[in-house]
């Protein structure tokens, strides 16, 4: 009999305890997703800015599919222009936008400024 009191009194504890536990500890934290897939680093855009007369970075390599945005920080103007690209004129803060289809290796400059060092791009 003592030990049926003891586990009766076990059992008064536990819902004190219970009883004491406010709404706040009742939030669970929210579980991973496991359906979710994360965005593919090789479909996202890579920039490349135009500033100080120079393309930063110089050279990228990126797979191909790769679409590459260049945008021109500097008050002058420039292009970005290659064999099979040219963005024409580019004035401060305009973009230019141009996906990488084929492996190889793209070498830029700007037609406006031809002593500036030329940009390359590598597509793998
Ligand atoms: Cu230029």
């Amino acid at each position: 009999m003592r030990k049926t009191w003891l586990i009766i009194g076990l059992l008064g504890v536990m819902v004190l305890i219970g009883g004491c536990t406010g709404p706040g500890t009742t939030a669970q934290p929210t579980p991973a997703q496991p359906g979710q897939t994360q965005p593919s680093v090789t479909s996202a855009a890579v920039q490349v800015d135009i500033k100080d007369f120079t393309f930063v970075p110089g050279t990228i390599t990126v797979s191909k599919g790769t679409t590459v945005i260049w945008t021109n920080r500097d008050s002058a103007p420039h292009t970005v222009t290659s064999d099979t690209f040219d963005s024409g004129t580019l004035n401060q803060g305009q973009t230019f936008t141009y996906t990488f289809n084929q492996a190889g290796t793209f070498e830029y400059r700007c037609t406006i400024h031809p002593s500036i060092p030329h940009g390359n791009v590598i597509v793998t």
